[in-house]
């Protein structure tokens, strides 16, 4: 019953008539970018919106209502609208790599949420995920294992294309990240040249960071960047180039800065907006660039002192890869245990004096992969808190309440059940043992 009334709703096309739901697109001038209306009436549903992410949301909200209430679901009116236009994700397939199919499953965990980003962390010291014509080894020899030793892997140019139009399809926007020019051993690996003392270093399986960096006095060192910019930027069609630029701990303040203002050319040659970890705004960086804030709010202010935008990902509120307690069998510790309520219970426009919501362009909650190795170990770490990462992104802060959280998570229970979602079941939600999936007879 509840499976295929999903169907019959996921295969709507706008302006449809003989359904007893309706699609409409207009202009609606109270009606803001990616917002929607949903009226639920006694014989018909109408959802309204400018745009398809519109009614793509409206439609996201109605089957949450089904999924939740049943096919019987109450009468009325939604008017929403998201407070940030970026809201997302990081993943790292570099520490452990993840398969197309378990990214495109991830996607389908985020577009629920009305999520919009997937910032993909591509390159790190333990692996280089994706093939780059001309520097086969990047993927051959860099690609060919991860953290612990396995056998990693990488994406071919038509296995990112499929998961860039895989998520189109969902409203998410695919941010690439080649982190640069620390966190590079699997390209210092692979190529000697681009080595200050033009030795290949070690392919490297082990968890310690700040250790490698590109050569920044080697002009090899930016034909390298270029192609690789050049190569993913061609098939990557939303507006961001992701250059890390975290924890560069052996390139000297002078070489860093020399370097990400290179690249940052680079970048602006093939039409991206630059985005970089908050250390980038030491650099001359343009105004419109995105300091994505993870560590030090300075950094971050520095940038809005540049006219960058801030990404908030503060790690002791949006890191997942964070135990959620000290018993917590997967994840880290190091900003700190991140249960449920302090994933959920903050507001990114006040956290720092100077981080206002018109610096902020959204949100993000990475998830690092050091300890993660499969999907059930990442959908563990993720679930529930990415949910109150979701709405942060979407709810003003007037809407966030703890107590409605938690009751609403308590009913969310059923959807992740019904998409055997591995989750943490946190002590401070009263979930519900033993419902019976939605669909699915005793
Ligand atoms: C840091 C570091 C990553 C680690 C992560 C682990 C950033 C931006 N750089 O975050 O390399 O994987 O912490 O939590």
């Amino acid at each position: 019953m509840l499976s295929a009334s999903i169907s019959e709703i996921t295969n709507l096309k706008a302006g449809q008539k003989s359904s007893p739901i309706k699609l409409t697109i207009s202009n609606y001038s109270d009606i803001p970018e990616e917002g929607y209306q949903l009226y639920i009436k006694k014989k018909e549903i109408e959802i309204i919106a400018n745009d398809n992410a519109g009614i793509f949301y409206g439609i996201q909200t109605l089957l949450q209502l089904i999924q939740q209430e049943g096919v019987k679901i109450p009468t009325g009116k939604i008017t929403d609208h998201p407070r940030f236009s970026y809201r997302g994700s990081m993943l790292d397939v570099s520490r452990h790599f993840f398969s197309v199919k378990d990214v495109k499953r991830y996607v389908d965990h985020l577009s629920r949420y009305k999520m919009n980003m997937l910032h993909l962390h591509l390159s790190d010291d333990q692996g280089w995920r994706i093939e780059i014509p001309g520097w086969e080894r990047l993927t051959t020899h860099g690609g060919s294992t991860e953290v612990g030793g396995g056998t990693g892997g990488f994406y071919t140019l038509d296995d990112y294309k499929d998961i860039v139009a895989y998520a189109n399809e969902r409203f998410i926007t695919i941010v690439p990240e080649i982190d640069m020019p620390g966190h590079t051993n699997a390209a210092l690996a692979s190529y000697h040249e681009l080595n200050c003392d033009g030795k290949a270093r070690e392919l490297y399986t082990g968890t310690e960071v700040g250790f490698s960096t590109l050569c920044v006095d080697k002009e090899i060192t930016y034909t390298f960047v270029e192609d690789v910019i050049r190569t993913i930027t061609e098939v990557t069609p939303g507006p961001y180039f992701h250059i890390g630029g975290d924890e560069s701990h052996v390139t000297s303040d002078e070489d860093y800065v020399v370097f990400v203002n290179r690249v940052k050319d680079i970048v602006r040659k093939y039409g991206k907006t630059m985005m970089g970890w908050d250390e980038i705004s030491h650099a001359d960086i343009d105004p419109g660039t995105i300091v994505q804030w993870w560590a030090r709010p300075e950094n971050a202010l520095r940038g809005i002192e540049k006219d960058a935008k801030v990404l908030v990902s503060p790690a002791s509120r949006t890191y997942l890869d964070m135990q959620y307690d000290s018993t917590t069998y997967l994840g880290l510790h190091w900003a700190g245990y991140v249960e449920v309520d302090s994933a959920y219970l903050w507001d990114p426009a006040d956290m720092v004096q100077g981080i206002n919501n018109e610096n902020i362009i959204g949100i993000e909650a990475p998830l690092w992969t050091e300890t993660v190795t499969n999907m059930e170990e990442l959908e563990y770490m993720v679930f529930p808190r990415v949910i109150g990462h979701a709405e942060l992104g979407w709810s003003d802060a007037s809407d966030i309440s703890w107590e409605s959280y938690k009751s609403r998570l308590i009913s969310h229970q059923k959807i992740l059940d019904h998409y055997d979602i591995n989750f943490y079941k946190s002590p401070m939600i009263p979930w519900q043992e033993g419902i019976p999936k939605p669909g699915v007879k005793r």
